[in-house]
């Protein structure tokens, strides 16, 4: 679509902030109906810190959840990582969750946090480096569910373990996450995974979750125009744009949107378009699992169904999939 002919406005000039992965993707969002856009583009700063205020909320259960449910189960989980491990962290984030784990590890061969966001990853290692000094950091600025290149194992490390908290894992359609742990599968052969995902629940639950009363979700989801202005140089007016997130029982997703309040016109790169009052721009899916279709999806990819821990209200699990193959002596 961008490099029509048809459509030579949307061809952004070398250097032009529209040639940036955002700014193109932007204007392809704007192009295409429906309109949809990537999660990952909320993760500047900014978005960021949103993020980590939503998991502080009330109503957001997941991050609390799947703390506790570490904190509760970290030593099994270390006992199966085994010693001299090598800990790739997907979208690490704040790396906070690893830190249930590290400190029962037994001699980590080190520990590499992979995160698009690297203002957030250099405050996140920042910390990790004075927590634990010894510990060898290895953090790497990359979007892992891209075309990312995984470098080799460390030369200390007896075998590969993926930690994937936080139900990221639900950002994916059910293709795209079998494709990921298929790659993921490939990537830990003779280690494992250990992955957070949220499971299926009672829809008024998620619908509190992505609708807290302190507005943060919906600053969380609005960041996303007001960074394209900042970083794009757009002029979306904000207050004509409202948060909207739903659970799409049939597709076992919550879905978050950013509805369009009035009649409007928009310039998106060199993108001139119309939104009409209620039409949306969806800015994210997350997917709700239930234990055994996650187990059949984990293995469809490879790995072997392992033990999963869950809370009391089951509201979330964490799972620990062993990928077969060969570990280094
Ligand atoms: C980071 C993708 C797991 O889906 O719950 C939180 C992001 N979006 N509130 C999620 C999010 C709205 C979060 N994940």
């Amino acid at each position: 679509m961008l490099n029509d002919p048809a459509f030579p406005t949307l061809a952004a000039a070398a250097g032009s902030p529209w040639a940036s992965a955002f700014g193109r993707d932007l204007m392809e969002a704007f192009a295409r109906r429906p309109r949809r856009i990537a999660p990952k583009y909320f993760y500047d700063a900014q978005g960021s810190r949103l993020f980590e205020r939503i998991c502080e909320l009330p109503e957001y259960y997941p991050t609390r959840v799947e703390r506790a449910i570490l904190g509760a189960h970290a030593g099994e989980m270390a006992a199966l990582i085994g010693p001299d491990a090598e800990i790739v962290e997907f979208g690490a984030g704040a790396c906070d969750k690893v830190r249930l784990l590290l400190s029962l590890l037994e001699r980590p061969a080190c520990y590499r946090p992979v995160d698009i966001c690297a203002s957030a990853l250099e405050a996140a290692c920042a910390q990790l480096r004075q927590a634990y000094p010894t510990l060898r950091l290895e953090p790497l600025v990359a979007d892992c569910f891209g075309d990312f290149e995984a470098p080799p194992a460390h030369p200390q490390a007896r075998r590969r373990v993926g930690f994937f908290p936080g139900s990221t894992l639900g950002n994916f359609n059910p293709d795209e996450a079998l494709a990921f742990l298929r790659r993921a599968c490939a990537l830990l052969r003779g280690g494992g995974l250990l992955l957070g995902v949220d499971l299926v629940k009672d829809p008024a639950l998620l619908h509190a979750a992505y609708n807290d009363s302190a507005g943060v979700t919906a600053q969380f989801n609005l960041n996303l125009l007001a960074r394209a202005n900042r970083e794009l140089g757009t002029a979306f007016d904000l207050s004509r744009f409202f948060h909207h997130a739903y659970y799409n029982a049939p597709l076992q997703r919550v879905e978050m949107h950013l509805v369009s309040a009035c009649r409007q016109r928009l310039a998106v790169g060199g993108l001139a378009c119309e939104m009409d009052e209620g039409e949306t721009l969806h800015t994210e899916n997350s997917y709700k699992y239930t234990i055994d279709g996650l187990r059949a999806l984990a293995t469809r990819a490879g790995f072997a169904p392992g033990p999963v821990w869950t809370d009391p209200d089951r509201l979330f699990s964490v799972h620990w999939l062993p990928a077969p193959g060969l570990e280094r002596q």
